[in-house]
């Protein structure tokens, strides 16, 4: 049973594994529609969390850092960073964005584990596993390839097959072999823990079965085809070194498994968020909803559910709203042949537009089953519903608000109001209801429509009043007659109210144009208040409103055909190489100092380095002390970053070093050098980095 008029809310999106950059299947699958939610419950005044943060554990990690030569850690640095930027640019509003590399993460999933150690809840048992002798590496998960026995996909993992979606053990993989070294497995003795979830099957069934008959048919139905197969014991340890280590005497060489210690992951970011975070993981007056990809409903929906049972104290998920694949162009999304569209490349290819993908996106969402993502409908969306319709809607009632009302918000006569006014703020009453029921029962793309469509009526409304026409009726004395302007007062009054309704319920989903639009309105966020929806008293009569700003752009043909054949061409970049994803600061063309020989540019001695460790300087609001690897050396740097960076984000990211600089004191602290920052036209500073991670020390020139 859903919960009514919970306290507060817990809202957490699936934790990315920092193995790669994220495509636009992860932002539709459940950052969007998570943040979606999120947003309309703050414009309600809910109190609210937005948990997210880095999946760094696991086989995915692991592999990774094997195929590019580097280490786990510095794999998991590299894409924390892009992931993190790439949703805030994207306006994934989280309250913490955190990484389960963090100490209070180790901590809390070492202490959950040794809570039901200590209660006696895990089975130790010696197996045989597979195990590849030429690495010497147990082949557990995706360390292990074969063929899937349900629809013969030649490359299904250990873990899951891709292909088909069916989660299969090493076991079940015919002709298994090591994704490693190719070699054929022999199996070897290992000792691990084992979490017995057959001895919560009956209470599952009674939560999920009898009690969530309201979560979503694709969710409750791989849920119960679970339960109806039958539980049984899953190891929750690994063998390896990367990871949270088996807090146990004897465990040497054993990490817990990364689904147990990943979906901790959304307490430990809570509680470095807050001191309360307690209230919102143990009272049962919050609402918890885990926002996930269909391939991870049976780790929210079972598995971890039963971990929280088992340890106690902690509330369970009200509901997971699980959305389905997006596929792309037709094809399901490959990281491997890189058959992706990757959300950093998008916002460089189209900045300014990243409402036009949160809308393409939440329109087309795979709420019930896969999608196509195709470049022409992104285009059509744009052009015929952003741009023809809500924004063109907008941009009317400015432009004639502006010509016929002289800027300002005319009154509204209601002894004249006739049928179609009338229905007009009948639909304007009525549509906040109708996409709040909506989002309340995660129907984002439902609601989307809904707010589109009212813009829309507004579209038609003005279109039979045609204010335009109304106000050429001039009198004898070739002005506009009084009856005329009262006409023409009302319909730019209630198209006005209308856009203001329109800012309220386009917020969630398009928090920039909302943004956009309380400019041209000249009022303040307080506005976006959800409970101000339905009201047709928003602007006052009189109020000066600024000139019309177009709220979306034309997308052309050949931007589309570029993005196809980019994508085709497999011309996007390999994401084995990490891009720089910040966009170029604009006018880097003025130059103001003056001309220089070659040889003053040689004297400066130019090193990239990776910064060690980074702390705030006492009684200094701007400066960070920095430890500096330069490879043949560590340097202590002082540097005025601290406004712009935090300490724990800029750790494992490599700069420019000013290595031959003289020595200077700052603070009391010898400074060894300096790093060198870009800065933007909005004073926002940016770190200098090579486009992917090189040795620390190598030289520039
Ligand atoms: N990292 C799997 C994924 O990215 C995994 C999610 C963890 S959520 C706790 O699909
Ligand atoms: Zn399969």
């Amino acid at each position: 049973m859903q919960m009514n008029d919970p306290q507060r809310y817990l809202i957490t999106a699936a934790l990315p594994y920092a193995n790669g950059p994220v495509h636009i299947g992860h932002l539709a699958g459940c950052y969007l529609p998570a943040d979606i939610y999120t947003r309309y419950l703050r414009a309600r005044k809910r109190d609210v969390l937005f948990i997210g943060g880095s999946d760094e554990h696991g086989v995915p990690i692991t592999i990774r850092a094997l195929k590019e030569g580097i280490t786990p850690q510095q794999v998991v640095d590299k894409f924390h960073f892009l992931i993190k930027e790439s949703m805030e640019q994207m306006g994934i509003s989280f309250d913490i964005y955190s990484r389960t590399s963090n100490k209070v993460h180790h901590e809390t999933a070492s202490a959950f584990f040794k809570k039901m150690y200590d209660d006696g809840l895990f089975e130790e048992k010696e197996t045989e596993q597979y195990y590849d002798e030429t690495t010497k590496t147990f082949l557990a998960d995706r360390y292990i390839i074969g063929t899937c026995p349900v629809c013969a996909n030649p490359n299904a993992y250990g873990d899951q097959c891709e292909k088909c979606g069916s989660t299969l053990s090493p076991e079940q993989l015919i002709n298994p072999r090591s994704a490693l070294s190719d070699a054929v497995p022999v199996k070897k003795k290992t000792k691990h823990w084992y979490f017995p979830l057959q001895d919560y099957e009956a209470w599952l069934k009674e939560w999920i079965i009898d009690g969530h008959k309201e979560w979503k048919n694709n969710v409750y139905g791989q849920c119960k085809s679970w339960l109806d197969n039958g539980l049984q014991s899953r190891a929750m340890t690994r063998d390896s070194n990367w990871g949270i280590k088996v807090p146990l005497p004897d465990a040497e060489g054993k990490v817990l498994y990364v689904w147990f210690d990943a979906p901790i992951g959304y307490i430990s970011a809570t509680k470095e968020l807050t001191a309360q975070w307690a209230d919102y993981w143990c009272k049962e007056s919050t609402k918890l909803v885990h926002f996930i990809g269909k391939d991870n409903i049976v780790f929210h929906c079972i598995i971890f559910p039963a971990m929280l049972k088992a340890h106690g104290g902690f509330i369970l998920p009200d509901n997971v709203p699980a959305n389905e694949f997006l596929n792309i162009e037709g094809d399901k999304v490959s990281t491997s042949r890189n058959w992706a569209v990757w959300v950093h490349e998008y916002i460089k290819d189209f900045p300014g537009c990243e409402d036009v993908l949160r809308y393409v996106l939440c329109a087309n969402a795979p709420e019930t089953k896969d999608n196509d993502f195709t470049w022409k409908d992104f285009q059509d969306r744009n052009n015929s519903e952003l741009v023809s319709i809500f924004g063109n809607f907008v941009n009317r009632t400015w432009v004639l608000m502006h010509k016929l009302c002289g800027g300002k918000v005319p009154k509204l006569h209601e002894n004249i109001l006739d049928e179609k006014d009338r229905a007009l703020i009948e639909e304007i009453q009525n549509s906040k209801s109708k996409i709040q029921n909506l989002l309340e029962e995660y129907k984002f793309r439902d609601a989307l429509f809904e707010v589109i469509d009212l813009s829309r009526k507004g579209n038609k409304y003005m279109q039979e009043k045609e204010p335009w026409i109304v106000a050429r009726k001039t009198g004898d004395n070739g002005k506009l007659t009084a009856e005329a302007q009262a006409l023409v007062d009302n319909c730019l009054h209630l198209c006005l109210q209308l856009t203001a309704n329109l800012t309220i319920l386009i917020n969630p989903f398009l928090p920039n144009t909302a943004k956009q639009m309380l400019g041209m309105m000249k009022v303040v966020d307080k506005m976006l208040d959800w409970s101000n929806a339905g009201s047709i008293k928003l602007l006052s009569v009189g109020y000066n409103l600024r000139e019309p700003q177009l709220l979306f752009r034309k997308i052309e043909d050949e931007e589309i055909s570029a993005q196809v054949e980019k994508l085709k061409k497999g011309l996007i970049k390999s994401t084995t190489t990490m891009e720089d994803p910040k966009p170029p600061a604009e006018n880097t063309s003025a130059v103001n100092k003056p001309e220089i020989q070659f040889d003053d540019f040689t004297k400066l001695d130019l090193k990239v380095g990776t910064i060690l460790t980074a702390v705030k300087v006492e009684k200094a609001d701007k400066l960070l002390k920095l430890e500096v690897d330069l490879g043949f050396e560590k340097r202590t740097i002082v540097s005025g970053i601290a406004l712009h960076f935090k300490p724990e984000d800029i750790v494992g990211k490599q700069v420019v070093v000013v290595a031959n600089l003289a020595p200077r004191k700052m603070k009391g602290i010898e400074s060894q050098g300096m790093i060198l920052t870009a800065e933007d036209k909005a004073g926002k500073l940016y770190f200098i980095s090579p486009d992917t991670m090189i040795d620390a020390g190598s030289g520039i020139s």
